[in-house]
C-alpha cells in the first residue's frame, strides 16, 4: 500500500499570499483630502471676501450707500470775507451749501480763521451719519493753492464734540470731497470750528480759509 506521505517530509503550506497590510495608504489619502478641502475653503473665502468687505464697508462720500443726502440745511457763520478791490464778492456761509464747488465760504478774520465758526442748521433730528467737506477754495487749482484750508476742525453737535483731522488732498483731488469724524446721530445742528488751518501758497497767496462745499448724509 503505497504511502500518501511520510510524516517526517517538511509540510507544503499552500494558499494565497497576502501582502503585508500597511496604514500609510490611510494617512495619505486622508491628507489628500485634507489638503483639498482646505484650499475648497480658502477659495470660497476668497470668493466671498469682497462681499462680506462690502456688507461690512461703512458709507464714505464716494459711496454714502443707504444714507440720503439732507436738505433744507441752513447755514450761518462767525464771520464772512467780503473782497472790495476791485470789485464786491461776499463769501457768506450759504455758498458752503450752495451745491456750486466754485463758490466757497471763506472767514472773516484776520489770520487763518482758528475760532471761527460754520453752523449748519438742519430740518429736524436727522440720523446724520456722515459729513463730507470740499476743503479749501475749490474754483480752480490755482484758487485752491492760493488759499488757506482746514487742517483739523472741531465737529460740534447735539451728541458730543469730537476733533477731526483733514488729510491733505492731492493738488489734483483740490475738488474732492472729504468726510470728518463726527459723533454720529439725531442733531438739530452741526458746528464746524476752524481748530487748525494751513495757509496757501505762492507769492499772492492770500490767509483766508475757505470750505467751497459741505454736505449731510443720514439715514432713514
Ligand atoms: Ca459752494
Amino acid at each position: 500500500m503505497a504511502s500518501r506521505g511520510n510524516a517526517n517530509e517538511p509540510r507544503m503550506w499552500v494558499g494565497v499570499v497576502q501582502p503585508p497590510q500597511s496604514r500609510w495608504p490611510g494617512v495619505v489619502g486622508g491628507l489628500l483630502i485634507g489638503i483639498l478641502t482646505a484650499v475648497a475653503t480658502s477659495l470660497l473665502l476668497l470668493a466671498l471676501t469682497p462681499l462680506f468687505k462690502s456688507a461690512l464697508a461703512e458709507a464714505d462720500c464716494d459711496d454714502p450707500r443707504g444714507l440720503h443726502l439732507v436738505s433744507g440745511v441752513g447755514a450761518e457763520s462767525s464771520s464772512a470775507l467780503t473782497e472790495s478791490d476791485p470789485i464786491i464778492v461776499e463769501h457768506p456761509a450759504a455758498l458752503a451749501i450752495d451745491g456750486d464747488l466754485g463758490t466757497s465760504w471763506v472767514e472773516g478774520v484776520d489770520g487763518l480763521g482758528k475760532n471761527e465758526t460754520l453752523t449748519l442748521t438742519l430740518p429736524g433730528t436727522p440720523d446724520v451719519q456722515l459729513v463730507c467737506v470740499i476743503n479749501g477754495y475749490a474754483k480752480s487749482e490755482a484758487l485752491f493753492l492760493r488759499n488757506a484750508r482746514v487742517r483739523q476742525f472741531t465737529v460740534k453737535t447735539d451728541q458730543g464734540i469730537q476733533p477731526s483731522m483733514l488729510r491733505q488732498k492731492p493738488v489734483a483731488d483740490y475738488a474732492a470731497y472729504q468726510s470728518l469724524a463726527i459723533p454720529k446721530g439725531s442733531t438739530t445742528e452741526i458746528v464746524l470750528t476752524i481748530a487748525i488751518a494751513v495757509g496757501g501758497v505762492g507769492g499772492d497767496r492770500a490767509a483766508d480759509t475757505s470750505i467751497s462745499e459741505v454736505e449731510v448724509w443720514a439715514r432713514d
